[in-house]
């Protein structure tokens, strides 16, 4: 196992990290910016290097510099959590031609999943099922059209080079297709610097359901079974729970499956997330793979009894799996709501500044995973998550009534939060029955009006 790491990341998933590494005897080296000379992150682990201002491409999404800590900090490995640094394929490769172990995927598997047509088309190869749409990318509207007459309208075209919702249109006709073609390259040359776009038909109001999968570098590969994240507002999720309260236990195994073909394609290495969606049909399709540890993970972590953070280190380090594909098990119910320092009564517009009281849920099936303490300034520069308020039932009722509870006691003053929101969601009868869509925040916004 390696004796000092580097954690390129902040917030709670740098504190996350840390504690993986306590647990695993491995010494931390935290970096920080200006912004976060006060954070926890930087307290709790053993080293902490300041890596520069405020704003990210100055400190935590500048690779000379934090290349320079990791030299500094004398360490084996880096951990990027999430963002940042967590999909570049080129800090990746730097890290390797350093001789430091970046703790995830090879640059190759970041960059061929990071392009979303060839991920398609690769896992396509593979049997895994895919959205019916173009072979590859469409380099003309004539030919956008001729695609979607033959598949039907409504059709979506998309970014290669995006992900995560950025760069899409939708099209529901001849003559909005040209302009959604257009609009869609447009969008993505200036967004990614790309402005490759493919064709799939749309699935209208589906859900998005996305499977863990771990896999060591001897060819073991697992599946840890699937997270629903249906609830989100503009791509940003909301809440997510597992397992989820709509797929039968034959569409969960051949998810599983699907899951495992997809890593096997790509030969796949550390923790990863395939994203698939489904239909009203009860069909699913795979959507894009996500290259790193995610947000959601904790809800895994609660269902599963697997600590994945300390799997990504074991991975890493040359470990082999020590569990099969049978020794992993769901027992109960667990749903995280997302915590964040923003206002949903204006627009959900960001609220940071101080903290002057906190008070955080505990008790029973609850967990937090956090890095604000009372005094701690939420700086402007960085994304607006606070807090993970994860619970666990035996079923799905206990983990929401619990939820409900561990909401209510949640008390976070002098910023604005979501907690209020999350009650209303939780709360709401689509929600409870588990009957919604990936539309359910918009419609439950327009109820209120
Ligand atoms: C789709 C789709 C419907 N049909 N593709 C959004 C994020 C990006 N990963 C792909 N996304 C979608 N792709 C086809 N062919 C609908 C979405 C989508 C969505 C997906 C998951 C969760 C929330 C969403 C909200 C809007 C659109």
């Amino acid at each position: 196992m390696f004796k000092r790491v580097l954690v390129a990341n902040r917030g709670e998933i740098a504190l996350r990290i840390i504690r993986a590494c306590k647990e695993l005897n491995i010494e931390t080296v935290a970096v920080y910016s200006e912004a976060d000379a006060d954070s926890l992150h930087a307290k709790m682990a053993d080293t902490a290097i300041c890596i520069g201002p405020a704003p990210s491409n100055k400190s935590y999404l500048h690779i000379p510099t934090i290349i320079s800590a990791a030299e500094i900090g004398n360490v084996e490995a880096i951990h990027p959590g999430y963002g940042f640094l967590a999909e570049n394929a080129h800090f990746a490769e730097i890290c390797e031609s350093c001789n430091i172990k970046f703790i995830g995927p090879t640059p190759q598997q970041i960059n061929l999943m990071g392009n979303k047509s060839q991920a398609k088309e690769t896992v396509k190869k593979a049997g895994v099922p895919t959205i019916p749409g173009s072979a590859g990318l469409v380099d003309s509207s004539e030919k956008a059209v001729k695609i979607a007459r033959k598949m039907g309208y409504p059709v979506i075209i998309k970014a290669s080079a995006g992900g995560g919702g950025r760069g899409m249109r939708i099209a529901n006709n001849d003559i909005s297709l040209a302009n959604a073609f257009m609009a869609a390259k447009s969008e993505a040359e200036s967004a990614f610097g790309n402005s490759d776009v493919y064709i799939e038909k749309f699935i209208e109001n589906p859900r998005h359901i996305e499977i863990q999968i771990l896999s060591d570098k001897y060819k073991n590969t697992v599946h840890l079974y699937e997270r629903d994240c249906t609830v989100q507002r503009r791509h940003q999720k909301l809440i997510e729970e597992s397992p989820s309260p709509v797929i039968s236990e034959k569409t969960r195994q051949k998810m599983g499956e699907a899951a495992i073909k997809v890593a096997k394609s790509v030969n796949y290495e550390n923790a990863g997330t395939i994203e698939f969606l489904y239909d009203k049909h009860g069909d699913f399709y795979f959507m894009e793979m996500n290259t790193r540890i995610q947000v959601e993970h904790t809800i895994t972590e609660m269902v599963t009894g697997i600590d994945l953070i300390k799997e990504q280190f074991k991975i890493a380090s040359g470990e082999k799996l020590a569990f099969s594909q049978n020794d992993i098990k769901i027992s109960g119910h667990t749903i995280e709501c997302r915590i964040n320092a923003e206002n949903p009564e204006k627009n959900f517009m960001p609220s940071p500044g101080k903290v002057t009281g906190y008070y955080s849920p505990g008790g029973k099936g609850v967990r937090v995973d956090s890095h604000v303490y009372c005094g701690y300034v939420i700086p402007q520069y960085y994304d607006s998550m606070i807090a993970k308020l994860i619970t666990w039932g035996k079923n799905r009722e206990e983990a929401i009534d619990i939820m409900r509870r561990a909401l209510d006691e949640f008390k976070v003053e002098g910023i604005d939060t979501n907690i209020h929101f999350q009650k209303e969601i939780i709360t709401d009868d689509s929600f409870r029955s588990g009957n919604y869509a990936t539309n359910f925040i918009e419609e439950l916004l327009k109820n209120r009006e």
